[in-house]
């Protein structure tokens, strides 16, 4: 019997590639959440990108350096420690692949649930044999910050919508059975690349997220785009003081398709190490995922066939990331 050896990700072969596009797009809104228009502003920016910066949002940046240090110090660890806490199944360590179905990316790292149980024992403690306590308090504290960030962000959408009561939408975030994700990201440089072919990897691919919101804090290197409208691919500029929020999949729905998920992927930088850390509110898991009462007008019909957040989940991770997810459950 002749038995086929399995392709090695040691190499860049089965990674894809893109033109670097050097322009960053000034077009990204910028809401500052204490003024007076935030609301009308949150709302036109999830209608037109589902996609916004966020400013003026009271999280203190010593504690997204404190986070982002902890992250660094366990991607410099050796791979054989770092591999102690994988594979990701769905929560751990992960390096290059994504998900269980054969996405792969420039990119290695750490996947966790909200939940305090998961964030104590699955991922960080056995990895961080030197103090891990510090590292699960940066965690527990940055989630309960973000979280603040994006339940205040859907109040004002709310508000904005006129939806009432105005917690319709964060209540499902702020529910202890939650089922929201945190991810630690780290995109190393890929120079010889660079220098090969002109060409950056695809660090994570693009992909929309099932969840109902998503706040992301990167370092200071370029890498995010999102697709827009028509389809174009634009650079975010990259700002580590602020938040990038972007609609899920759920909101979309719960909007009947007012607000779009946005499309989004991260290049890696040719000399840069990129770190992000992602917050990705969801409900919990026996939620209904339909439109919102309030805001359908005498006769609309939902767009998408009702479900609940565990038959979403359950479909998600039976799909490639680049899927549209959505197409599924779409009314025809
Ligand atoms: C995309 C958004 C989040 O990063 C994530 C991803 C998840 C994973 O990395 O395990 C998925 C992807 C994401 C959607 C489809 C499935 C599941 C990889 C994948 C191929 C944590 C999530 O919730 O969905």
């Amino acid at each position: 019997m002749v038995v086929l050896s399995q392709p090695t990700l040691d190499d860049f072969s089965l990674i894809k590639t893109c033109k670097p596009s050097g322009n960053l797009f000034t077009g990204i809104p910028v809401i500052d959440l204490s003024a007076p228009d935030a609301k009308t502003l949150l709302v036109e920016a999830c209608q037109e990108f589902g996609f916004f910066k966020v400013v003026n949002h009271g999280v203190c940046l010593e504690l997204m350096a404190r986070l982002e240090a902890e992250a660094i110090k366990f991607f410099n660890l050796p791979q054989s420690d770092k591999d102690k806490a994988g594979p990701p199944s769905p929560f751990g360590y992960g390096n290059k692949k994504i998900g269980p179905n054969g996405d792969v990316g420039w990119i290695e790292y750490l996947l966790f649930s909200t939940n305090p149980e998961y964030i104590s024992h699955k991922t960080s403690l056995s990895i961080f044999q030197e103090k891990p306590e510090i590292f699960r308090s940066a965690v527990k504290e940055y989630i309960s910050k973000v979280r603040d960030v994006v339940c205040e962000v859907l109040e004002l959408i709310a508000d904005g919508l006129k939806i009432e009561p105005r917690n319709m939408m964060s209540k499902l975030l702020r529910d202890e059975k939650s089922d929201s994700v945190f991810r630690l990201n780290h995109y190393p440089p890929c120079p010889e690349l660079q220098a090969l072919s002109g060409r950056n990897l695809i660090g994570f691919g693009e992909h929309t997220d099932p969840q109902i919101m998503s706040a992301v804090r990167s370092n200071n290197t370029t890498g995010l785009q999102i697709s827009l409208r028509d389809g174009t691919w634009v650079s975010v500029p990259p700002d580590h003081s602020s938040f990038f929020i972007n609609v899920g999949d759920s909101l979309q729905v719960m909007t009947n398709g007012r607000f779009r998920s946005v499309r989004h992927r991260v290049l890696a930088d040719s000399l840069k190490s990129r770190v992000s850390m992602i917050y990705f509110g969801g409900p919990p898991v026996s939620e209904k995922i339909r439109p919102l009462s309030p805001l359908m007008e005498v006769g609309e019909e939902s767009l998408y066939k009702e479900f609940t957040w565990c038959e979403y989940k359950k479909s998600a991770y039976k799909s490639r990331l680049g899927d549209n997810r959505l197409g599924l459950f779409e009314k025809t």
